[in-house]
């Protein structure tokens, strides 16, 4: 480096600082396969998957598409494609062929990497949107991409990266149904994961080793960001799992101190009687977020664990924004509220007009911080639209700040569902109804549910003088849509409640069907 030289910013040198000085140490323990990834094997295979990109010569900051089963191969490919310099693209593995190819069309990535049995129709697909190259990656280690990777080098140069450089597009659906990708910047994660090291007194292995649980999907914020950048940034240990169960996770308990989770996975694991204090003994943290964490939970897991939850927020377009305090000198872990903005982040309340509200006042919340992302995947006016004209991002999500600070989510202005952790918007739902045969109209609706938060419900409209048989049309939507989409619920009706303005009456739908799930 020149003596005027910045310094990189790319992402990964900064996680790849952090490995501890031990690179002979456990950095991943497989809990399903038992297999033990050291530093030294995180570090050599992502060199020899980067110089694998590097002899593609594609041109920089090219998008790299993925849609494959989570595997610690596909976290190591994800930090690959930041070592090599270009723009990763994490697909959710639920999605179907007509949801793949809208993303693939959209962002035009130059490689594209799915799951072996998924590689006849993907390719396709991928070569007709112009994609040059198609690896395939399984859970096992199967698949082209490990087989060409083997033989390269084990030793990379981080690619040069400053920090408003694009390091990856996540999806996010809108509200007129047509998704969006929210692009992040090397900055944008970079800030964040640091700010949430001192927030939540992540722990290197000098400073007593955190261990954490990783039993998230690793195609979103959460799981992605949030949860492998923790980590990887405190040098800690991961214990991980390809899927979610909660009775091992209350096994691995004992040998852990951070768990991260969607609600649901509270849900599952209050269900499970060998959850107990003892079990939670050496635990540090436990932090919710992704959707609301609904107070009942959060009473039941302090009962039966002695443990307090932290609840933070977020979004794809801003990694986190708030979080409950993990410090008691900061303040006590408040539920149903996220806590307080976190450090860097700013906050407000606004009216409909954009006006500042004060405090203990209910509005739509906007924010910014080095957090916020540089704007949607060539849609500028979208992005214009989101920002407020003094340059405040508009999160959609409705809320207050107390006397004190806490911040609380009441509502939402955006019409989304949020299942499970996954957000389902109505519009994009609707509109595959609508196309479905006998289909004159349709209404979907989030109702309560016991394990998911919410559930998709649909009600349908048929066309004069023709009948819909709701299994056939559920069978119809599961060929087209991710799963966690599909409504759990299809009421064929007559006709759709609505006001003087002829605008359908979700809430009368939302009360109708209140109790089905909860
Ligand atoms: C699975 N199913 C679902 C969901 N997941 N239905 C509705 N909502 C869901 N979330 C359905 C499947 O389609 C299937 O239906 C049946 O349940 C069983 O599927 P399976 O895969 O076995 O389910 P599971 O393994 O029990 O999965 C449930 C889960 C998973 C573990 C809760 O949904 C999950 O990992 N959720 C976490 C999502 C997440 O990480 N979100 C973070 C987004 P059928 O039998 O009919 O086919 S990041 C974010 O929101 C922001 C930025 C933030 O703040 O973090
Ligand atoms: P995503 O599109 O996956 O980025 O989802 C972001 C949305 O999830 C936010 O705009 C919120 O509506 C919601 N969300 C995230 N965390 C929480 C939380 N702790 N409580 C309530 N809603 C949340």
């Amino acid at each position: 480096m020149t003596a005027d030289a910045e310094p990189n910013a790319n992402l990964f040198v900064a996680l790849r600082d952090a490995f501890p000085g031990d690179l002979d140490s456990a950095a991943i323990e497989t809990i399903e396969r038992g297999l033990v990834y050291t530093w030294r094997d995180l570090e050599r295979a992502t060199a020899m998957l980067a110089n694998l990109l590097d002899s593609l010569d594609l041109p920089a900051a090219s998008r790299i598409a993925v849609q494959a089963e989570k595997s610690v191969e596909s976290l190591l490919f994800y930090l690959a494609v930041l070592r090599a310099g270009h723009v990763y693209l994490p697909l959710n593995t639920a999605y179907k062929s007509d949801e793949i190819g809208y993303f693939i069309g959209d962002a035009e990535p130059a490689v594209f990497v799915c799951a072996p049995k998924d590689f006849v129709w993907a390719s396709k697909l991928a070569f007709a949107a112009g994609t040059t190259f198609v690896f395939t990656l399984g859970d096992d280690r199967s698949g082209s991409l490990l087989e060409r990777a083997i033989h390269f080098d084990d030793r990379h140069t981080p690619a040069v990266r400053k920090s408003e450089d694009l390091a990856a597009i996540l999806y996010t659906s809108g509200t007129t149904g047509r998704s969006k990708g929210a692009m992040l910047t090397h900055g944008n994660l970079l800030s964040n994961a640091v700010t949430l090291k001192t927030y939540w007194g992540w722990r290197s292995a000098a400073e007593g080793g955190d261990v954490l649980i990783h039993a998230l999907p690793i195609f979103h914020v959460h799981g992605l960001f949030v949860a492998s950048h923790g980590a990887l940034l405190a040098g800690a240990k991961m214990l991980w799992l390809g899927r979610f169960d909660a009775r091992r996770v209350v096994e691995l308990l004992p040998r852990a101190t951070v768990f991260m989770a969607v609600p649901t996975l509270y849900v599952r694991l209050l269900a499970e009687p060998t959850l107990t204090r003892e079990a939670c003994r050496n635990m540090r943290v436990f932090i919710s977020g992704s959707a609301p964490l609904l107070l009942d939970t959060f009473e039941a897991f302090r009962e039966r664990t002695g443990h307090t939850i932290l609840e933070r927020y977020g979004m794809s377009e801003t990694v986190m924004l708030t979080s409950n305090p993990y410090d008691p000198a900061d303040g006590e872990r408040r539920g149903g509220t996220v806590g307080f903005p976190l450090p860097g982040v700013g906050l407000r309340i606004v009216d409909g007009d954009g006006s500042v509200l004060p405090g203990s006042t209910v509005g739509a919340i906007e924010v910014r911080g080095p957090n916020v992302f540089a704007g949607y995947w060539r849609m500028p006016e979208k992005t214009r639209e989101e920002f407020s004209a003094d340059g405040w991002f508009r999160t959609g999500d409705v809320g207050v700040v107390d006397d004190l600070g806490y911040v609380s989510i009441v509502g939402r202005s955006k019409d989304l569902i949020i299942s499970g952790g996954y957000n389902v918007y109505p519009a994009e739902i609707e509109g595959v109804c609508n196309e479905m045969p006998g289909v004159a109209e349709s209404a979907v609706v989030g109702v309560p549910h016991s394990d998911f938060g919410e559930a998709v419900v649909a009600v349908v409209v048929p066309r004069a003088g023709e009948a819909i048989d709701a299994d056939a049309l559920t069978r119809a939507l599961k060929a087209r849509i991710a799963n966690f989409k599909v409504p759990k619920a299809v009421f064929v009706v007559a006709e759709l409640p609505r006001n003087a303005m002829g605008k359908v009456q979700k809430n009368l739908l939302r009360e109708q069907h209140a109790a089905l799930f909860a």
